[in-house]
């Protein structure tokens, strides 16, 4: 993955950056012309540059139940979301249980950027400039037990804040908290991260704010929000969509284009934000969302068709 730096963290910067690297190619002032646009967009693609999804898509267009079902409610309806003070637990299997108010989670340990690509479950796609730190750090910090085998997430469970626990049918028929989890290795591994910012800035009660996952080789749906416990398990833990649709969810979600959702095709996905002169609305999804370098070797030993 290609780390960019602290300019490059807008698209309109990324749009810059990949005109210099055009006209460092000798080919900027000809990027109308179709052959050499083409030409231009493998360069880049092979460059591995990732264009950011413009801000107004990434905190506009989301998917957070706890605020309703439709893309546009979590902005409407999560505005009044109190996210300061907050309070985080890791407890379970450690020998160091951590309590992490608001300023801990910004302050302990140092926040980076990460530009990571971020695939649905329902086959769109962004990329998004997170801010945060690598979880193996938190863990770390908890100093896990020898049973640690698993970690579970649990997002706030607060009817009177969130409309979708108060109405079932508003809030998708899930039940209450919403749960992720993950193998410690996936918990520990370097991509794994913890955000609780986007685009430089805090993030948004929509995004998931104060503190949520973000693991840019899984379906979205396991990147949860607003979490307040992480608890490490010996037993595998069952997750809120894996208990909804078993058949539909996996306790991977791995991103996987060779194996479809029973409903549709997870080949290709359709990317938000796009139609500008550099990208197709639609494009090939990638095995492990192109993080397959860093990540097949968790998964050597498993049978991807049926562990999904
Ligand atoms: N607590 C909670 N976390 C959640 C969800 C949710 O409904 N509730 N939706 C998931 C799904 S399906 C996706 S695709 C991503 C969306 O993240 P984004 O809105 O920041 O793009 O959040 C995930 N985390
Ligand atoms: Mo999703």
């Amino acid at each position: 993955m290609k780390k960019l730096t602290e300019n490059d963290v807008t698209s309109e910067g990324i749009f810059h950056q990949r005109r210099k690297i055009l006209t460092a190619l000798g080919i900027a002032g000809s990027s109308f012309l179709i052959p050499d646009f083409v030409k231009a967009q493998a360069i880049l693609d092979e460059s591995n540059l990732l264009v950011a999804t413009p801000e107004d898509k990434v905190i506009g267009y989301n998917n957070f139940y706890e605020f309703g079902t439709s893309k546009e409610d979590p902005q409407r309806y999560a505005k009044e979301f109190k996210t300061n003070p907050w309070t985080l637990t890791v407890d379970g299997e450690v020998n160091n249980p951590l309590t992490l108010d608001w300023d801990d989670l910004h302050n302990r340990f140092a926040l980076e950027e990460r530009i990571y690509r971020f695939r649905c479950v329902e086959a769109w796609s962004m990329v998004i400039p997170w801010l945060g730190f690598e979880l193996n750090q938190l863990l770390k910090a908890a100093n896990p037990t020898g049973n640690a085998k698993y970690v579970r997430f649990e997002t706030l469970h607060d009817p009177q804040q969130m409309p979708g626990q108060r109405d079932r049918y508003f809030g998708g028929g899930i039940d209450y908290p919403y749960i992720e989890g993950s193998t410690i290795e996936e918990a520990m591994h370097p991509l794994t991260l913890i955000a609780v910012g986007l685009y430089g800035k805090d993030l948004l009660p929509q995004s998931g704010a104060p503190v949520r996952l973000a693991v840019p080789w899984k379906y979205g749906f396991k990147s949860i929000k607003s979490i307040v416990k992480i608890t490490l398990t010996e037993q595998q833990p069952i997750n809120t969509w894996q208990k909804l649709a078993p058949n539909e969810y996996g306790f991977y979600a791995n991103v996987n284009p060779q194996v479809d959702h029973p409903r549709w095709s997870q080949a290709s996905e359709r990317v938000i934000g796009s139609g500008g002169l550099f990208s197709a609305k639609r494009q090939p999804t990638l095995m492990f969302n192109g993080y397959a370098e860093q990540v097949a070797s968790l998964y050597s030993q498993l049978d991807l068709r049926k562990h999904f």
